[in-house]
């Protein structure tokens, strides 16, 4: 009963906004910030009810908005692996969030912590660590979140400041595996399995030629600085940190190259065939590029691209090992460049599909020994199985040291360490691109070229009600409203190489249609009248 006082007490401080209809959706709550308080404390006490349901463990929450303008905010949770919370407490975070009083919110809570057998007061092994990106509204609403977290008996929150999610996903994971977790321990755990990878590159050990880094004005740019600190091997120039007084993802950030496909501010005729990168505001997503010419119009290097470098990568270490019974999987989604998976299944992948979102991906990556994902857009990431690391590591021990075995085996354990294993990391991802291209003595026009992007084309199509469209598993086709699928495959039909699929987003209130096809004219017009169909 003290407990249900409290809860009242707490959540008077903390009223909803009227007409405010949120879902936990792909990646958490996202919306106006001001309008959050109340759901982001909420989240705290969700968090801090998953602490203890799977007690004694550490969960992580993290306000962000990613790449979503300045004035947006937003918050998500991690599971004690690192990885999003599971997916069947949703829905129980979509009723909380919208529980219209407090006495619903107590009731709701109250009726699932009965459900869920969640023992509340008992010996206070409850702990949230608490992240935020750079926002400005970030600082208030972590105070919401600490108030909510420690409104259920027996539950702490750990402030852990201004972190990108990926650091924190990192964070939590570590913690809950009884291995030192500190922001400092990121730093140096990456920095070590970089150094590391550096130093088994067979030939040219220089220091590379210059990266040049858009932060996107977030906190992407500002944990770079830190990090460059303890590099020496990494010649990088570091651009849009947010100091000099640009706007986070205001022309600037991944998002916005790969959807503008232009330079960002900050870039221009100087950079003309420099190597550059893009980081999204909250570090998860990175994508390349490259001026070719003096215009505004870049060579982008997508995750698509970045994933064909990785696999690349990985595979050439395999085959040293003569490894048949390593299971490597490849995962994309229906936005993959159809190029992009052609050259996969060319090198001779197995390239799985899933459902736009990450945990969608990740899920399905964790299927194989070594899991390699990504989303078109940046987010992704190389899972290695532990039995499989295990393995890798007792197998090192009977190589002969220096050999071309065990060589490939240590690349394989430092790559399992530099990559963050349990979300899609800007940084880590750069970090690894960087040692693959060096190992390969690849400029950025070379790595391009591993194959051409065919032309594609994005449509959002406002509807009366987009829940009307429901598509397969992997998103390639709809299953409803009946009858559409057919006529999409008519259109599909007059293309040469073309394809094309509709989804209703899970961030907006629109249907997508994506469209491919081996020219932009074509790609386009294939785009329009698909959209046509769903109009
Ligand atoms: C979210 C997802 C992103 C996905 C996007 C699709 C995470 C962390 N983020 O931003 O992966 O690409 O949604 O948006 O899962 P849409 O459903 O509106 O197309
Ligand atoms: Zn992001």
């Amino acid at each position: 009963e003290t407990q249900i006082a409290s809860l009242l007490k707490s959540s008077d401080l903390f009223p909803l906004p009227q007409s405010l209809k949120l879902s936990y959706g792909t990646a958490g709550f996202r919306g106006d910030a001001t309008l959050l308080a109340s759901t982001v404390y909420r989240v705290g006490i969700l968090s801090s009810l998953r602490s203890l349901k799977l007690a004694p463990s550490t969960i992580g929450l993290m306000i962000t908005a990613s790449h979503n303008k300045v004035s947006d905010n937003g918050v998500k949770v991690s599971d004690p692996s690192g990885g999003m919370i599971s997916q069947e407490w949703e829905p129980f975070a979509d009723q909380i969030a919208n529980a219209s009083s407090p006495q619903k919110l107590v009731s709701l809570i109250r009726e699932f912590v009965e459900r869920e057998e969640i023992s509340i007061g008992g010996g206070g092994e409850g702990e949230v660590w608490l992240g935020r990106d750079t926002r400005p509204s970030g600082e208030a609403l972590l105070r919401a979140a600490e108030i909510g977290v420690s409104s259920v008996s027996g539950c702490v929150a750990v402030n852990k400041g201004v972190l990108t999610t990926p650091q924190l996903h990192w964070m939590v994971r570590a913690k809950n595996k009884g291995l030192n977790a500190t922001e400092k321990d990121y730093f140096e755990s990456l920095t070590t399995s970089f150094k590391c990878l550096i130093d088994l590159i067979p030939f040219n050990k220089s220091s590379g030629s210059k990266l040049v880094l858009d932060g996107a004005n977030g906190v992407g740019g500002e944990k770079m600085e830190v990090l460059k600190g303890y590099l020496s091997n990494l010649d990088i120039e570091i651009r849009n940190t947010g100091r000099d007084g640009g706007v986070l993802n205001e022309n600037v950030g991944a998002d916005f190259v790969q959807k503008e496909k232009v330079v960002p501010l900050g870039f221009g005729v100087n950079d003309v065939g420099v190597r550059c990168v893009s980081f999204d505001g909250d570090a998860d997503r990175l994508v390349y590029f490259y001026l070719s010419s003096g215009e505004k119009k870049i060579e982008l290097l997508d995750g698509d691209k970045i994933l064909s470098l990785f696999a690349l990568f990985v595979k050439e270490q395999l085959n040293v090992l003569d490894d048949g019974c390593c299971r490597l999987g490849v995962v994309q989604t229906a936005y993959a460049n159809g190029a992009s998976t052609d050259y996969l299944k060319g090198l001779g992948l197995e390239v799985v599909f899933a459902k736009t979102g990450v945990k969608h991906l990740h899920e399905k990556a964790a299927e194989f020994d070594v899991g390699i994902y990504f989303e078109a857009n940046g987010h992704g990431t190389i899972l290695f199985s532990e039995d499989y690391v295990t393995l890798l590591v007792d197998k090192r021990k009977e190589l002969s040291e220096g050999s071309d075995e065990y060589n490939a085996v240590s690349r394989l354990v430092a790559v399992s360490n530099l990559v963050n294993q349990a979300v899609g990391d800007a940084i880590s991802g750069l970090l690894l691109v960087e040692v693959v291209l060096r190992h390969m003595g690849w400029s950025v026009q070379k790595w391009n070229e591993l194959y051409k992007d065919l032309p594609s084309r994005q449509v959002k199509v406002e509807v009366p009600d987009r829940t009307a469209v429901v598509t397969t598993s992997e998103e390639t086709e709809a299953l409803r409203p009946l009858g559409i699928q057919d006529a999409i495959n008519g259109e599909i039909k007059k293309y040469r190489r073309g394809r094309a699929f509709i989804r209703p987003s899970g961030t907006e209130d629109v249907v997508r249609v994506y469209a491919e096809a081996t020219t932009q004219e074509d790609a386009d017009s294939l785009g329009d009248s698909v959209a046509q169909l769903v109009k």
